[in-house]
């Protein structure tokens, strides 16, 4: 494994690794996701449509997320465990860290919908904001075209600063407009099979997809094992914590 830019991390607070596991891993877990997305998607209540569907596309019904793909899928907890990745969050985080909440992002393509600037850690609140980071894994090859991420770059530096919902949309918890105006952000595209790695304070967001292209991805949020979310702006299980070292 090759030694991680620790400097890069504590001054920019993100981080991109290419090559972290091969394209026919990243297959599989695609491949696993759609099937459960299929069936979450027959199930879904009429009242939890308009936060797990993507509303940019309107011809169908399509999935824009799942949670907790660690607690539930076995190929996402072994990507979660796999020395391959855990060795980079190790150097990141320190020694002893677990996931506490995951998520697949869907991204489709043809109309799939930006995700707004926000801090993970003003929906988690943690009790060490250092003691977050997440493991962004690109399922395809993230690009401007089809909405990889942006981050602001040193804002892990920054405070955690209040996010607002629009109306109607209570989850979809944002930065104000004030403050990114401030903030200038940078792309950063990863190939499939590479990880996107960021501080829990770190802004970011993603564009739309209009490409002809998917922009999956699988985030696996790990913590300190000490770190609780103990003031969290929306629920978590905190019976899903899986420690992985
Ligand atoms: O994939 C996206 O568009 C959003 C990702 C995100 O917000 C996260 O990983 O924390």
């Amino acid at each position: 494994m090759d030694a991680i830019d620790l400097g890069f991390w504590r001054h920019q607070g993100h981080l991109t690794v290419n090559g972290v596991f091969a394209a026919a891993e990243m297959d599989a877990v695609v491949r696993d996701i759609e099937q459960w997305g299929e069936a979450f998607l027959a199930e879904l209540p009429e009242g939890q449509r308009a936060w797990y569907l993507d509303g940019g596309v309107k011809a169908r019904a399509v999935l824009r997320k799942l949670d907790n793909p660690h607690a539930h899928r076995p190929v996402v907890q072994a990507l979660a465990r796999d020395p391959r990745l855990v060795g980079h969050v190790e150097a990141l985080l320190g020694p002893g860290v677990s996931v506490y909440f995951s998520q697949i992002f869907f991204k489709p393509p043809e109309g799939g919908g930006p995700k707004p600037a926000h801090q993970d850690n003003f929906y988690f609140g943690p009790t060490d904001i250092e003691g977050v980071a997440t493991a962004w894994i690109a399922l395809d090859d993230a690009t401007l075209e089809n909405g990889c991420l942006y981050f602001g770059d040193g804002t892990n530096l920054g405070p955690v600063y209040p996010h607002f919902a629009p109306e109607g949309e209570p989850f979809n918890l944002q930065l104000p407009k004030a403050v990114l105006d401030r903030q200038p952000m940078t792309p950063a595209p990863v190939r499939k099979g590479g990880v996107s790695f960021h501080h829990g304070n770190t802004f970011h967001q993603s564009g739309p997809n209009h490409s002809t292209k998917w922009r999956r991805a699988c985030a696996l949020h790990y913590v300190r094992n000490d770190v609780e979310f103990a003031s969290p702006a929306l629920p978590y299980d905190n019976g899903l914590k899986l420690r992985i070292t």
